[in-house]
């Protein structure tokens, strides 16, 4: 999940855009700097953020359900591959039904490392990383066409796409995996704010730590001057929208310079950094089916906190 692709001209833009829009915003995809995948990872673990566990949980419980679904020799191809550690989950729950994984992500050395992970562990798995923004169109490598294609993107990554963005990525998908392709997806399910909320605002203070260090990278990459004591972080659930939202919070009256311009905050004012939406299963299957996916199964964990849909490209994706 690293930001390896975001050229320096690339931030101040992207951070001017959003700093001189009213609301202000700046896009999550700048949390994941070096020290932004390394607080992750550590939200990752809290008592609170049950996300990653439970998904992890359904896995080992479900995986060769899950695995059933592909065809002999197919490919499992996984969008948003930080590491190989849910996919292995698949590839082992029945030995040999993949022929080759392809992992996704922007990290080229998290690609590289995963690769030689797993040429020593699986050494009959054909591994072909693909270094790409998920976000943008896609094609596959050619060893892996051929073989059917069976699309994994887990961890509610997709919750962190807005409604028109998240449909039009299921429809990229299914021009990339093509005819007949299933497609796992993991998403958080909407549930009572008061376990969610948390999730988003631990009392550690890892998650409001995760929020601020997107200042400290504007200062550091963007020309910036944040006081990051004149912020504070903020989760709020948004129950209309469906979402976790993640704001910080100016303390005060303050100006700020950001690339070379001036940048004003009344006290209270907020920048809005992320949206985490969370689906109801119909909800998902709906907005799957605008994509031209079916479901055709859901796997959720006993406390009802968290969902894997297999999805199957029945309709032209548009
Ligand atoms: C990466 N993504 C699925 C996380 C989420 O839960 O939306 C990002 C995150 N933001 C705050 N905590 C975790």
């Amino acid at each position: 999940m690293l930001d390896a692709a975001l050229a320096p001209s690339d931030i101040e833009a992207v951070a001017l855009a959003g700093l001189t829009a009213r609301p202000k915003w700046l896009p999550p995809k700048l949390f994941y700097d070096e020290a932004g995948v390394a607080l992750f990872e550590r939200i990752t673990e809290l008592p609170e953020y049950y996300l990653t566990r439970t998904e992890r949980a359904l896995l080992q419980r479900c995986g060769a359900e899950i695995t059933a679904l592909a065809p002999p020799d197919a490919a499992l191809i996984e969008y948003g591959a930080s590491d190989e550690a849910k996919a292995r989950l698949l590839i082992d729950a029945q030995p040999g039904r993949f022929a080759a994984y392809v992992p996704i992500d922007i990290a080229a050395p998290a690609l590289a490392a995963m690769a030689a992970r797993l040429a020593s562990s699986h050494p009959g798995l054909a591994v072909h990383p693909i270094c790409a923004d998920f976000s943008e169109p896609l094609a596959l490598p050619r060893a892996s066409t051929g073989r059917t294609a069976f699309g994994f993107f887990p961890g509610s990554t997709i919750g962190n796409l807005d409604p028109e963005a998240a449909l039009a990525f299921l429809r990229r998908a299914g021009r990339t995996l093509g005819a007949g392709a299933h497609f796992v997806v993991g998403t958080d399910l909407r549930k009572d704010p008061a376990i969610l909320l948390p999730a988003y605002d631990d009392a550690a203070g890892v998650t409001a730590a995760f929020n601020l260090n997107l200042l400290r990278r504007l200062n550091r990459e963007a020309d910036a001057d944040f006081d990051l004591a004149g912020f504070t972080h903020r989760a709020v659930w948004n129950d209309a929208e469906s979402r976790i939202e993640m704001h910080l919070v100016s303390r005060r009256r303050q100006r700020v310079r950001v690339a070379g311009t001036a940048v004003d905050f009344a006290p209270g004012e907020t920048i809005h950094t992320e949206n985490s939406y969370k689906f109801a299963p119909a909800a998902f299957a709906s907005l799957a089916r605008q994509a031209g996916w079916e479901t055709i199964r859901v796997w959720t964990d006993a406390d009802g906190l968290f969902a894997l849909h297999a999805l199957q490209l029945t309709g032209s994706p548009g």
